[in-house]
């Protein structure tokens, strides 16, 4: 291939790569949102304890690798939270976030006391 069909195929390259981000915005319903983050919880934490993510749309992926229910609820963004998650099973949260520290915490009673928080940074 040649030079300039490199360069072409390059900057092609990247214009896809900035319509990607673009499309972060919800184009439609059932649409994947692009951002995944992985969390796990058990007694009585989450890991990792910093999340970190861009701002848009968020799909916080969450498995139960504890002993007993947990739940992962963001008090910042009205309670949006998700259901109680049994042992060994997982859930998903899908969120539109701004930028800012965001605190994520599990509500189950005395949880949240025992160190079942965690933080997402949205930058
Ligand atoms: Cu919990």
């Amino acid at each position: 291939m040649s030079k300039a069909a490199w360069v072409l195929l390059l900057t092609l390259t990247v214009s896809v790569a900035r319509l990607g981000v673009v499309m972060i915005q919800p184009a439609s319903s059932g649409q994947a949102p692009i951002q995944v983050v992985q969390v796990e919880m058990k007694e009585f934490t989450f890991t990792p304890k910093a999340l970190v993510a861009r701002p848009g749309q968020v799909k916080i992926s969450v498995v139960n690798k504890g002993m007993i229910e947990h739940n992962l609820v963001v008090p910042a963004l009205r309670n949006v939270t998700t259901k109680a998650v049994p042992p060994g099973k997982s859930a998903a949260l899908d969120l539109t976030v701004g930028p800012g520290t965001h605190q994520i915490v599990c509500d189950v009673p005395g949880h949240r006391e025992a160190g079942m928080v965690a933080t997402l940074t949205v930058r």
